[in-house]
Parts: structure tokens; C-alpha cells; sequence
């Protein structure tokens, strides 16, 4: 099956966040973006929005299942490490070969650490829309991450690489 579908999460804003309050939660203007742009260059998207969907994890389980996923990507701010954690774990536990990028402001700010986690292969520094694009290219067609600026990522020794800052 050609790969053509990225999935994009966004986190409700913490662990002890309550859903009889998730009608005050916005929506995540990063997940949207992102993914009107993808869509907009022909991939499938799926956004699944835990701070809406109460069974974010079995929603992403079902998703994951299917052979066409090019990666999962995920927004995540500091406060929501363990949820965005218990994510990625789940992806990685059903589907290890389906890569696991973060973007957002936790990435930005602690590129290095947060690829010392072994579920998170890529993470996207700053301005994100365009290296999404470009990393939806690269799974489906190949190339080299070194080529694109604003991501790091681990070789096969589990050494990090961060590329140079992205031209805004
Ligand atoms: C607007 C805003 C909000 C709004 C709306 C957020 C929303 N749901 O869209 C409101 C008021 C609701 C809000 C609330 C909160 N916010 Co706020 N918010 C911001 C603000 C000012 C702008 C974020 C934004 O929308 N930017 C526009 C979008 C398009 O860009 P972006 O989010 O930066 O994403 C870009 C990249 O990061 C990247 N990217 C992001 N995700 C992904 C995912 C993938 C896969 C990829 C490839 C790339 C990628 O690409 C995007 C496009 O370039 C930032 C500060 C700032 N100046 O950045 C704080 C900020 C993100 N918020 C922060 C916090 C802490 C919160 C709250 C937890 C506060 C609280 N205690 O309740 C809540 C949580 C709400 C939630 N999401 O559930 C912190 C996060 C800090 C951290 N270390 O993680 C920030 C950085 C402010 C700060 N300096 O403290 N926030």
C-alpha cells in the first residue's frame, strides 16, 4: 500500500485535565495549520484532538492498525509530556516502524533532550509547517533529513543531530 496519510495530535493541556471542561479548550491553530497545508499538497490527514476525544489513545491504536501512515505527528507543550509520552509509547508498541515526530514548544526548547527518548525518532525546532511538509516528502520518497533545516534526529547509534535554523 502506497503511504500517503499523516496523523497530527494535539494533548489536552495537562495530565489532570478535566473533559466536563473541554468545551474551553481551543482547538490547536499548529495541528490545523499544519495540517491544511498537507492536505492542501495532497496527503491524508487525520487530526485526533485529546483535549476533545476522551479515547485519544484508542482512537490513535485504530488509526495506527491501518498500513498507510507516513508518521505520526505531535504538538506538545511541557505540561504535556506524559500525555504526549503515553503516545508516542503507543505508537511505538504497535507500530515501531511508524516514525514519531514532535513539534510545538517543549521540542523547540529541549530538541536534544527530548530525543533522548526512545519514542521520539524526529523533532521539529521553531516554524513547523514547512518541515512537516518536507518530512511527509521524505517518508514517502526518501532522501536525507540532513537537507532539512529546523529538525533533529538520531542515527543508527543514537547519536543526535540537529540540522541548521530554517530560513523564516
Ligand atoms: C495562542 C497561545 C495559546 C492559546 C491557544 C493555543 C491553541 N490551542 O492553539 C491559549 C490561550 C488557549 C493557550 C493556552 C495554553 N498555553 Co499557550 N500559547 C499561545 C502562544 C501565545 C501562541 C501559540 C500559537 O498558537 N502559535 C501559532 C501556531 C500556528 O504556532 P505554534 O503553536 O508555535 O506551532 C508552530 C511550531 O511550534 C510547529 N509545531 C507545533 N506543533 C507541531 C507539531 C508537528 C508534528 C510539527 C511538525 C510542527 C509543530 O509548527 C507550528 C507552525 O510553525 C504561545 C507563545 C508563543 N508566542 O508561541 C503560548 C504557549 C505555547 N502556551 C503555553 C502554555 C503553557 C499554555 C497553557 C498550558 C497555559 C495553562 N497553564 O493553561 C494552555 C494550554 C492550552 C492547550 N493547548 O490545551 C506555553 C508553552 C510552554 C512550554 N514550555 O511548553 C507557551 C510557549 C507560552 C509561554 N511562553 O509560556 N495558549
Amino acid at each position: 500500500m502506497q503511504k500517503n496519510k499523516v496523523i497530527l495530535l494535539n494533548f489536552p493541556p495537562s495530565s489532570n485535565f478535566l473533559y466536563s471542561n473541554k468545551g474551553a479548550i481551543y482547538p490547536s491553530a499548529a495541528v490545523m495549520l499544519i495540517g491544511s497545508l498537507l492536505k492542501k499538497n495532497g496527503y491524508d490527514i487525520e487530526i485526533i484532538d485529546g483535549a476533545y476525544d476522551e479515547n485519544y489513545i484508542e482512537t490513535l491504536k485504530a488509526l495506527i492498525a491501518k498500513d498507510d501512515i507516513l508518521y505520526v505527528g505531535m504538538s506538545v507543550m511541557t505540561t504535556q509530556i506524559p500525555l504526549a509520552l503515553n503516545a508516542s509509547r503507543t505508537v511505538k508498541k504497535y507500530k515501531k516502524d511508524i516514525p514519531v515526530v514532535w513539534g510545538g514548544a517543549h521540542p523547540t526548547l529541549f530538541p536534544k533532550e527530548t530525543l533522548l527518548n526512545d519514542n521520539v525518532d524526529i523533532v521539529v525546532i521553531n516554524e513547523g509547517s514547512f518541515n512537516a511538509m518536507d518530512l511527509a516528502g521524505y517518508f514517502k520518497a526518501g532522501g536525507n533529513l540532513r537537507g532539512i533545516n529546523g529538525v533533529g534526529f538520531k542515527n543508527k547509534d543514537n547519536e543526535v543531530s540537529i540540522t541548521g535554523s530554517r530560513d523564516m
